[in-house]
């Protein structure tokens, strides 16, 4: 039974530069692009991108964000926000994807479970549809994105990794209390958190 590498909204705008850039994402985009071009080196059977993909999602945007469910604009799709991070892009070019799961459209989404393919295969069905039995969980937002994807992997019975590593999150406190709810679900940290933001 197979492991997958899910690749977590690696997109410009959650980069350095980008509309709600996480500090040290370009950096984690450098790093994911490096173990995706080994995935089959590292065990990995399939290597799948979530990507957020706005259109109208609502009280999601705000002028008056909080940064904690209120957002700026950010990954409107089309835009060059919402592609991904040149470091990353080349894995992608290259056809290292598997599946590429685009979620957000008109309300947040913070989970890939929540995304689709473009043929409108959801994640869960397309990790089983492919013998997929465990997962590793890289990307950005650590406290947000990959926290809401990792858990909802676990709740769906895959075995779930977080490869700290090869995350970066928003804050340091969320960060804490994001691997703290990943432990108690179950899900296995590895590498330390970039404690990046304040
Ligand atoms: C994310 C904030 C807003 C993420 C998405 O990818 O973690 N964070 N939307």
């Amino acid at each position: 039974m197979g492991r997958a590498l899910i690749v977590v909204d690696v997109q410009n705008d959650f980069c350095e530069g980008g509309s709600v850039a996480v500090a040290g994402g370009a950096e984690v985009a450098g790093k994911v692009r490096e173990l995706v071009e080994e995935a089959k080196e590292h065990g990995y059977a399939k290597v799948v991108a979530t990507r957020d993909h706005h259109i109208d999602p609502g009280d999601h945007f705000s002028d008056t964000p909080d940064f904690k469910t209120s957002w700026p604009v950010h990954c409107v799709a089309g835009t060059q926000g919402s592609e991904f991070h040149p470091k990353f892009a080349p894995a992608a070019a290259a056809g290292a994807l598997d599946a590429v799961f685009y979620k957000g459209a008109y309300a947040a989404a913070y989970s890939g479970f929540e995304g689709a393919t473009e043929d409108e295969q959801g994640l869960a069905a397309w990790l089983r549809e492919h013998a997929i039995t465990a997962v590793d969980v890289v990307g950005i937002a650590t406290d947000h994105c990959v926290k809401a994807t990792a858990l909802d992997a676990a709740k769906a019975g895959f075995a779930t990794q977080v490869l700290l590593d090869l995350t970066a999150g928003v804050s340091h406190d969320t960060i804490e209390r994001a691997c703290q709810e990943l432990r108690q679900a179950g899900v296995n940290l590895s590498g330390d958190p970039a404690v990046a933001g304040g």
